[in-house]
């Protein structure tokens, strides 16, 4: 996967179809002299990086030269660009048919086609980004909140990235003590003091905790926050649905046990995605289909951050609302909202914790959307957030070694083993920055790229 970095790479950077416009990249360390090839209006070899270019661009195989396309052309010297490399990004017209030929030239006289994600690569090999601001990159193009998007932002600009660099450090300087006291094993000495190690490695240890934690959030961010919107039949769950999306999305009915497939949509509200879902009624029933449709409601409330928890106040009192809840055996995570629909029918005095609605006639759902935004920012207002899965495996699998390291410290085993056991930790916390990466690390990440990144 790691391909020639000596190879000279292309490719389109905007999406296929028609436009007014679209980028050809090209980079690499002939970037300059082939596209100087095919480019009348200034020779480019000549000129100076950081700069812009009117043009041309020709088929020098045609006995006419045949003009493809005028264009725009932004020139990067070495190191001062994207990859570190000489690049050149030639701004066409939008159209396939000039793109492909433009392409075709750049092949014909020396470029290779770019694999998914091979400048971004090139970016992380050349020392531009470290791993994990490679991956904001896909995270940025990715995001479609405000949230997501600061969060990608965030780290495409160092996030925690420095704060995992400065542990390793640290823990770095413990280990080099650890191995030294081997060379001087004879003599028994202990350069690395125990007790400032152990300090050491508390430390390290509260901070992973606090960032596996974060996850929970980082991926609510980033995928949307669970939200689940259960109750008994009937209750108007799926019309809460309906009224929340503005569309007509769930099938409603005067008949209970209506819904029994698990109905998802996005809603977007006060800059926060929410994923949200209508699940099948609660109660007991004999019909195998809706039986499986209320075990897989259960699994959806189980994973919400947010369940909506609707009840008919004709029918059911809000005590008997949260002794249903609490039948459900949430997670401490879960924040529930109890929610009385059907108010325009009766009107009834509730709790002020409860949100009285009528979903048929939009009663007071502008409430109920504050309060979805309001706990969306208690949810999501860690500082430093992980969202990234393979960050938070390597960060568990960064905790299990320092945790071995402490019993092994507490139970004065040989330093030797300790020092193992810190050189795994370091392992996997350069995982996440890439001061440690194998092939297959790279592979993964880079080929969920699109080609052109
Ligand atoms: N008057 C009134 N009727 C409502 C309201 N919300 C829902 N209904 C009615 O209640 C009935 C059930 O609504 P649904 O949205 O299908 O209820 P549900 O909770 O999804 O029901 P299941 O899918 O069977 O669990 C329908 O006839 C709705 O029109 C409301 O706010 N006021
Ligand atoms: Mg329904």
């Amino acid at each position: 996967m790691v391909k020639n970095l000596e190879d000279t790479i292309t490719a389109i950077a905007t999406p296929p179809g028609r436009a007014s416009m679209s980028v050809i990249r090209v980079s690499g360390k002939e970037a300059i002299p082939i596209v100087n090839r095919i480019f009348k209006g200034k020779n480019l070899e000549l000129a100076a990086g950081h700069s812009l270019y009117y043009g041309r661009i020709v088929d020098p195989n045609t006995e006419s030269m045949e003009t493809i396309d005028t264009v725009m052309l932004a020139l990067y010297r070495a190191p001062r660009s994207f990859t570190r490399e000489d690049v050149v990004e030639i701004s066409c017209h939008g159209n396939p048919y000039i793109l492909n030929r433009v392409i075709e030239l750049l092949i014909h006289y020396g470029c290779r086609l770019a694999e998914p994600g091979e400048f971004t690569m090139r970016a992380f090999l050349n020392g531009r980004l470290d791993l994990a601001q490679a991956e904001a990159v896909a995270d940025l193009i990715a995001a479609n909140s405000s949230v997501s998007h600061k969060l990608a932002i965030h780290q495409l600009r160092g996030g925690y990235s420095k704060d995992l660099h400065q542990l390793r450090l640290k823990l770095l300087n413990f280990a080099s003590l650890l191995e030294l006291e081997l060379d001087f094993s004879e003599e028994d000495v202990e350069f690395a003091n125990r007790q400032e190690l152990l300090e050491l490695i508390k430390g390290i240890l509260a901070e992973i905790d606090s960032l596996i934690l974060s996850f929970r959030a980082g991926n609510a961010i980033k995928n949307g926050i669970p939200t689940v919107i259960a109750g008994k039949p009937n209750v108007g769950k799926s019309t809460l649905l309906n009224a929340l999306l503005n569309e007509s999305r769930a099938i409603v009915s005067a008949i209970p046990g209506t819904t029994r497939d698990i109905i998802e949509d996005r809603l977007f509200l006060g800059g926060y995605e929410f994923r949200l879902t209508d699940t099948a009624g609660l109660r007991q029933t004999f019909d195998p289909i809706e039986e499986e449709g209320i075990r897989r409601s259960h699994e959806k409330i189980i994973a919400s951050s947010i369940l909506l928890y609707v009840f008919d106040p004709q029918i059911d009192t809000f005590a008997q609302a949260q002794s249903e809840v609490e039948n459900l055996k949430l997670p401490s995570t879960t924040q529930v909202v109890y929610v009385a629909n059907k108010i325009d029918l009766y009107p009834v005095a509730l709790p002020s914790s409860v949100i009285s609605i009528s979903a048929l006639i939009g009663t007071n759902l502008p409430l109920l959307k504050n309060e979805l935004v309001k706990i969306a920012q208690n949810l999501l207002q860690t500082d430093t957030v992980i969202s990234n899965q393979r960050h938070l495996e390597a960060l568990k699998r960064c905790h299990q070694s320092l945790i071995a390291a402490q019993k092994g410290i507490e139970q004065s085993i040989s330093s030797e083993l300790v020092a193992i056991d810190i050189r795994h930790a370091l392992h996997h916390l350069g995982e996440i920055t890439g001061e440690v990466t194998t092939e297959d690390i790279l592979e993964n990440i880079f080929s969920k790229f699109c080609i052109g990144k």
